[in-house]
């Protein structure tokens, strides 16, 4: 034993002496940005109006001031002029639907956005809700494109072809939408991968309200909602799978503002909240959000909540769970069979009724020091009896 794990350790520290990375890991590992939980009845509506956003706390709000200019010569300008750019983004989210929502707020010394190609000022976003982490474009592929070899794939295996290999891990592993600020006569953004269905309804919808003509300077504001995948294929939205958002997930998250500033120059800034200029195409140079609950003044002191599983429908066995918000110190349970149970979380036979199906209103009546509360649900419990 004391020998394995001698040599355990020996392993461990040539790893660490080779450099190996971590299995996962995301850039910027000082910090976790936040993902305001939205209440449901204050959804924001997507109409280029940010009203329904004052009230995301300034603490969820990302500036100008986490961001660093990858494309400056060292890749880590900080010379921030707020008369030049200056960005603010809040993200947020609504428990129970696969959805981040984002209000992108820019002022802009020159808003670039005539032409009809990629050059154009520019809000992009790639998200990785799965944490998974690798490769989504093809320059980012350590085994299609090596510094070698660039230009042009390198490293198939010869019985492979280079569109098979080029297209079998896009969407993978996350997805890259480059938001035009704005766009005007092209669509709202160029999705880096082939599934274009990622930036329509019903899994993308944006608005974008601005005064200004091209070239001069003013305030846009963008908001709109995507859907993170696990899986987004390019055969279609049938095979998809969207990754499922819950309350304190950490996700891969990033973005750049690309601030062009002359619709006749190339030259532009590249504003990036990763500091890692290949974010853009490797999820693994993403910076971690966390999913937050809500703030407390949108939580009830006490709110009885539950749910629960049918453990045997043969036998009659439910397992009931309190899911219950803010501090309980008792449990009542009724059944709706003329039976109580006083336990958090009770597993509860019911009686046999030979030749009916029948339906049961569970409460569950819970205290606090807050005081109390209590959720029926009507006929949710369905008990089938043998004939
Ligand atoms: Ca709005
Ligand atoms: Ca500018
Ligand atoms: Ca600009």
């Amino acid at each position: 034993m004391i020998r394995r794990r001698w040599l355990c350790g020996i392993v461990l520290a040539a790893l660490a002496a080779l450099g190996a990375p971590a299995a996962l890991a995301l850039e910027r590992q000082d910090v976790i940005f936040k993902v305001f939980q939205f209440p449901p009845d204050k959804i924001p509506t997507i109409d280029g109006n940010a009203d329904d956003w004052a009230i995301v706390p300034d603490s969820y709000a990302i500036g100008m001031d986490q961001l660093e200019d990858t494309e400056a010569p060292g890749g880590h300008g900080t010379h921030r002029d707020p008369k030049d750019l200056d960005v603010k983004v809040k993200v947020g989210w609504v428990k129970g639907l696969n959805r981040l929502y984002f209000l992108y707020q820019a002022y802009d010394n020159y808003w670039d956005f005539s032409r009809l190609d990629l050059h154009n000022d520019i809000f992009e976003v790639v998200v990785d809700g799965d944490l998974s982490g690798g490769p989504l474009i093809d320059i980012s592929h350590r085994d299609l494109w090596t510094p070698e070899a660039v230009g042009a794939m390198a490293n198939i295996d010869p019985r492979i072809s280079k569109s098979e290999a080029f297209f079998s891990y896009q969407g993978v592993h996350a997805q890259n939408y480059h938001i035009f600020t704005p766009a005007v006569g092209k669509d709202w953004v160029m999705a880096w991968e082939c599934a274009n269905y990622v930036k329509e309804l019903p899994y993308a919808n944006h608005a974008t309200r601005f005064n200004f003509k091209p070239g001069e300077s003013g305030t846009l504001v963008l908001e709109f909602w995507i859907t993170p995948f696990d899986y987004a294929g390019c055969e279609g939205p049938q095979r998809a799978v969207e990754s499922v958002l819950t309350e304190n997930k950490l996700i891969g998250l990033s973005w750049a503002v690309i601030d062009y500033d002359d619709v006749n120059s190339n030259k532009r800034k590249f504003w990036n909240l990763s500091h890692k200029q290949t974010f853009f195409g490797n999820a693994s140079d993403l910076v971690a959000f966390r999913l937050m609950p809500l703030e407390p003044q949108f939580r009830k002191p006490i709110d009885a909540l539950w749910s629960f599983k049918v453990l045997d429908m043969e036998r009659r066995s439910i397992a009931f769970h309190d899911d219950s918000q803010g501090e309980v110190s008792s449990w009542r349970w009724d059944f709706g069979d003329g039976t109580q149970s006083i336990e958090q979380n009770p597993i509860h036979q019911y009686p046999l009724t030979p030749g009916r199906e029948k339906n049961y209103t569970v409460v569950l009546y819970v205290k606090g020091p807050a005081g109390e509360s209590h959720l029926a649900k009507v006929w949710d419990v369905h008990i089938k009896n043998p004939d």
